[in-house]
């Protein structure tokens, strides 16, 4: 006797792996779980891995790779949006669209390799043209798919901003008011930030992390080089910049912030209560005035970085948000820019088989162990 408890019994094929399942539910103790699983690893049972029950149901066919990711990008959920997302992957779209461009190429192979035995004459002249557009569809199609994978990807793992600027311009102090929370310490010295703090954001269900970093200047400091050696590369990583300006200081602008804006960034004037004129633009884009300390401007701020976010990670068909997906895409594009009907009908029929067989290894359609370790090692045990 060990406990008192439930035995639950999911007999195959309806079971989540699709085998005969019994699931054992006791009570929390930790004592209870050692000896339980002691006594049935005793009886010849094995400890699970990561990932084993999921993955059996691929092995089963319950479920396909893509449907597999969905799953580990639901727990991992955050915010709304993501869990929107991986819940519409989980229902199978991405499964369905690889398998119409696999489809299409298999079938499209299969028309070129009938024509082999046709003398030249006899080959019908719009079945070449047919299949040639088709293919350039296809193709056109998986370039669109590869464009949006890094919103796909943004999406899945958080957009990230980066606050930058000189020392004591407020760069904690508004890391700290969006938070919530002082997260990281505020002082009137400068080069106070050193380590990158980071905060998890969720603006209106859209997955932000904002970083703070140290302040940009020439120091001899050796801690305080390496919290600006970090910033810089944290800077060149972001998504977005925050680019925070000290109002107290106008209209003198710290060159070294002014000179890291890129197109997407956003100006932030701080200290707006010490300043006594702000420009309207800075680098060619808007000036955002705000205040870090009391709050005012932040809400503003907060939606002009909601609505970055958005055109950064919004749209339809952005499933095809992991490396393995664009390594198969990238590669199944290539094989497709490489048909070429003059160089022999069956090498053209080739490169379509090739080109299916790389889309094909997104669902698991024809699966190999190694892409499922890849898939699987992420999990956690139990799932
Ligand atoms: N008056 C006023 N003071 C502010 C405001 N925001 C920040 N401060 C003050 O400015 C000083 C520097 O603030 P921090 O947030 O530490 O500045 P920082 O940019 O993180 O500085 P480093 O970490 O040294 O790069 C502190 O004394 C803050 O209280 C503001 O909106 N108005
Ligand atoms: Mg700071």
């Amino acid at each position: 006797m060990i406990d008192r408890g439930l035995a639950l019994w999911f007999p195959a094929p309806a079971s989540f792996t699709g085998e005969d399942m019994t699931e054992l539910h006791l009570h929390g103790g930790r004592s209870i779980g050692r000896l339980l699983s002691d006594t049935l690893i005793a009886m010849g049972a094995l400890p699970a891995e990561a990932g084993a029950f999921t993955r059996r149901a691929v092995l089963n066919g319950k479920l396909d790779l893509t449907q597999a990711e969905s799953i580990m990008d639901l727990i991992e959920a955050s915010t709304e949006r993501q869990r929107a997302r991986a819940l519409e992957q989980s229902q199978g779209g991405l499964s369905k669209q690889v398998e119409l461009w696999r489809a299409g190429l298999i079938r499209a192979a299969g028309y070129l390799e009938a024509t082999i035995d046709f003398a030249e004459e006899d080959i019908p002249d719009d079945l070449l043209t047919k299949v040639t557009n088709q293919v350039a569809a296809i193709c056109d199609q998986m370039k669109t798919a590869l464009s949006k994978a890094d919103r796909g990807e943004r999406l899945r793992e958080g957009l990230s901003v980066a606050i930058i600027g000189a020392p004591n311009a407020g760069k904690s102090s508004l890391l700290n008011q969006i938070a919530g929370r002082d997260a990281a310490i505020v002082s009137h010295l400068a080069g106070t930030t050193r380590d990158v703090i980071e905060v998890d954001l969720d603006l209106n269900g859209w997955p932000v992390i904002l970083s703070d970093t140290a302040g940009l200047r020439e120091s001899s400091d050796e801690i305080e080089q390496e919290g600006i050696r970090r910033a810089l590369s944290v800077a060149e990583r972001a998504h977005v910049k925050l680019a925070v300006f000290d109002g107290s200081k106008l209209p003198n602008l710290d060159q070294a912030t002014v000179d890291l804006i890129d197109e997407q960034d956003l100006v932030v004037v701080n200290k707006i209560d010490l300043a006594t004129e702000t420009p309207e633009t800075i680098a060619g884009h808007p000036v955002h005035g705000i205040s870090a300390s009391s709050g005012e401007g932040i809400a503003t701020l907060l939606m002009a970085l909601e609505s970055s976010a958005e055109s950064a990670m919004s749209g339809e068909g952005l499933g095809f948000g992991r490396a393995r997906h664009r390594a198969a895409l990238t590669q199944a594009v290539d094989a497709l820019l490489r048909f070429d009907l003059s160089i022999g009908v069956e090498l053209a029929a080739e490169d379509l088989r090739l080109a299916a067989a790389a889309i094909a290894r997104i669902t698991g359609a024809i699966v190999a162990d190694d892409i499922l370790d890849v898939v699987f090692r992420e999990f956690c045990i139990g799932k």
